[in-house]
Order: C-alpha cells, then structure tokens, then sequence
C-alpha cells in the first residue's frame, strides 16, 4: 500500500488539504504529458486535466512534476484532476524566447543539485542565475562540480565558487565517484531536483542515483550542442534512500523571474554599497561620491560579480515592465467585454421590450 508521506506529504499540505474545497482524494504528480499526469495514490494511476484545469488561461494552475492535486474518479471511470495545491518551493522561470510568462518546472522541491560540468560550458553567471531562482523560492541549493574526469585541476573550479558559501560537491558521472555526497544531502520523504544546462550529465548522475538505468543519456555532439535535449519531459523517481528525485531536461536559457527587490535581497552586499552611494539617482559609473565604484576601486567588490548583479538587474526590470503592459492589455480588455455585455442588455432588454409592444 502506497503511503502518502513517503512521497513527501506531511501538516503543511495536509493544511492545504482542510483550507480548499475538496473533491476526491489528494496525490502526487511523477511525471506530466501535458493534458494528462501520472499519479501517486493509493487508487489511481493517471488521469487527465479538467477542462478547466487543462484551459491555456490556466497555465499556472496546471498540475506540474511534484504538485499535490485533488484528484477525483467520475462515474464512468475516468480519474480527473480538478485542481492543484498551493506549491511550496516552486522551481520557475520566465518561457524562453521573447514572450513573458511565467513556467513551472517542477512544485514542492526541497533541495535542488545545480549541475555544472567542469568544462568549457562552465559558467559562473548561468550558476548565479540559478542560485538566484532558488532563493527567490525558497529552495535550498547544493552546487555540483561534475565531470572530474574532464580536468586535473578541480581546485581551480572549487576556487572560483567558493565565495558563495554553498555545499559543493565533486563527481564522476562516469564511476559514480561523488554520488554519495548527493545521496546524503536528500533526506527520506524530501524531494530534490536536479538542474543545469543540457549535456552536464543529469541523467547519468541520476541513474547513479537511482542504481539503475532509468533515464536515456547522450553524448553532446560539438557540431551541434544546441538546443537538443537527450531528457524531454520530467519525472520524479523513489530513491532507495527514501528520498524522491527530479531529472529536468537542460534548461539553456533560464529567463529570470521575480522581483527586483528579490535580487537586491540576494546580492545584499551590493545593495548595502548603493544605499552608501552620495546620490539616489546614482548610475555608477563616473558619479560623484559612488560607493559601488570605491569599492570597484580597492577590489572590495568584484568587478563579475556587479556585472552579473547589473545585468540580472536590467533582466527583471525588462520583465517587470513586460508584465504591467500585459496587465493593462488584460484590463483594456475586460473593460471592452464589459462595455460589450452593458451594450447586449440594453439590445437584448430592447427586443424584450419590442416583443412586448
Ligand atoms: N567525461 C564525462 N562525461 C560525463 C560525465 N557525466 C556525464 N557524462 C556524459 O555527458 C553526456 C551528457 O550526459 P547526460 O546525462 O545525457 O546530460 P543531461 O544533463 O541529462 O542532458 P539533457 O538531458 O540534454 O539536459 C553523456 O555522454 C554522458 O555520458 C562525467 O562525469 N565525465
Ligand atoms: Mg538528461
Ligand atoms: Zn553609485
């Protein structure tokens, strides 16, 4: 018999659970296929999305890798999901490309391994962008050095990340070499996810994981290392240690989302300098009495890491600016809905009233 707790329910979501207006039984989504999910429950195994729930307007609310849904079976048999708990610890993004919205990758994840592979891919914004992410929801993040093989210097990696203060962890995905490391940071019940770019060995480190070869990996060919994915959709997998995890296809471009004042919150070093500098208006470049720029100076502040700052900054403000005009654009077009609907009673109560004469 499944128990629910041993995929990761406990109080918080049995809170949910009492705080909704529930329908059927509570379950965990393993994996999504767009219209449908497959489920954890003691009853049933899939089931589609209510019209509602599966309606493009509701995106957000669509039940993702991870999600507690309310899943109920109709009469003629079908299980359907009507609608998803409120998430702790979201893994999201804004949709890649020029569009502005907001995507989940996976609900209720409590630690997350960012993958880096110790070669030419290896990026030190891409990890601080992801590191951004997390925090913003709440995700405790593990950095992992993978490819060991790759260099002979790991040292000169470690060195470069180490001002972050976060777990790092070194392996082979090849021997397995490091995979405990991973293994005892994921508690039983807890959910963990595995992120990074494409080609970091994901899958490998997560068939190591699970002493099985459950997911498809790929040599990354040179020619043509982008935008192909060995991994195209997510699923959650039982460790043996009890714990669960996350394997996500390579996300390349991780558009940011969240707030300004979140970033600000992140990288509070710099922060606490602008709130020094002599003007409010400061740009800090040449500006008179600029603190980001004394510290520049005497190598207090790394010069990479306010250009990372920088340039995240301009990202959310781009985004920021992108959601209040699709907000106006949502208004504008309620507003003309409801000029419409007025206009129909008074036709329609006009007929009525031609019907009556
Ligand atoms: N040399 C070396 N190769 C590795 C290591 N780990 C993984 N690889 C190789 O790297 C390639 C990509 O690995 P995958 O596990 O498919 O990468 P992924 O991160 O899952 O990629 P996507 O699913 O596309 O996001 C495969 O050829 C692996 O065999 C390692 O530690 N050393
Ligand atoms: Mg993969
Ligand atoms: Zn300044």
């Amino acid at each position: 018999m499944i128990s629910l707790q041993n995929f990761g329910w406990n109080d918080y979501f049995a809170q949910q659970w009492q705080d909704v207006q529930v329908a059927g039984v509570p379950a965990r989504v393993v994996a999504d296929f767009g219209t449908s999910v497959r489920l954890v429950t003691p009853e049933v195994v899939t089931a589609e999305l209510s019209g509602k729930l599966a309606h493009y307007t509701n995106r957000e609310h669509a039940p993702k890798v991870g999600d507690w849904v309310d899943v109920t079976i109709t009469d003629n048999g079908n299980a359907v999901v009507t609608q998803t708990l409120p998430r702790r610890g979201e893994i999201a993004r804004n949709v890649a490309g020029k569009r502005t919205r907001k995507q989940i990758i996976a609900a209720n994840v409590d630690i997350a391994f960012v993958i880096l592979a110790m070669d030419d891919d290896f990026s030190i914004e891409r990890l601080q962008r992801f590191l951004y992410q997390l925090s913003v929801n709440h995700v405790e993040p593990v950095i992992v050095l993978n490819k060991a093989d790759k260099t002979d210097d790991v040292d000169s990696f470690i060195q470069q990340i180490k001002s972050l203060q976060l777990p790092i962890i070194v392996t082979n995905g090849l021997t397995g070499d490091g995979v405990q490391d991973i293994i005892d940071h994921i508690r039983p019940a807890a959910t963990a996810i595995l992120l990074g770019s494409s080609g970091v060995g994901k899958s490998t480190l997560t068939n190591k994981l699970l002493g099985r070869e459950a997911q498809a990996t790929q040599e990354v060919r040179e020619s043509d290392s982008s935008g192909r994915h060995t991994t195209v959709h997510r699923e959650l997998f039982m460790l043996p240690n009890g714990g669960m995890l996350i394997d996500s296809p390579g996300i390349r471009e991780l558009q940011l989302w969240g707030t300004e004042q979140e970033l600000d919150e992140k990288f509070d070093d710099i922060y606490q300098l602008i709130a020094q500098c002599k003007f409010a208006s400061c740009k800090h470049r040449t500006d008179e009495g600029c603190a980001v720029r004394a510290a520049l100076n005497n190598e207090t502040l790394d010069e990479g890491h306010f250009e990372r700052y920088k340039k995240m900054k301009k990202e959310l403000v781009t985004l920021k600016k992108r959601n209040d005009a699709n907000e106006k654009y949502k208004n504008k077009r309620s507003k003309k809905k409801l000029a419409r609907s007025a206009k129909d009673v008074i036709r329609s109560e006009r007929d009525s009233n031609r019907i009556r004469v």
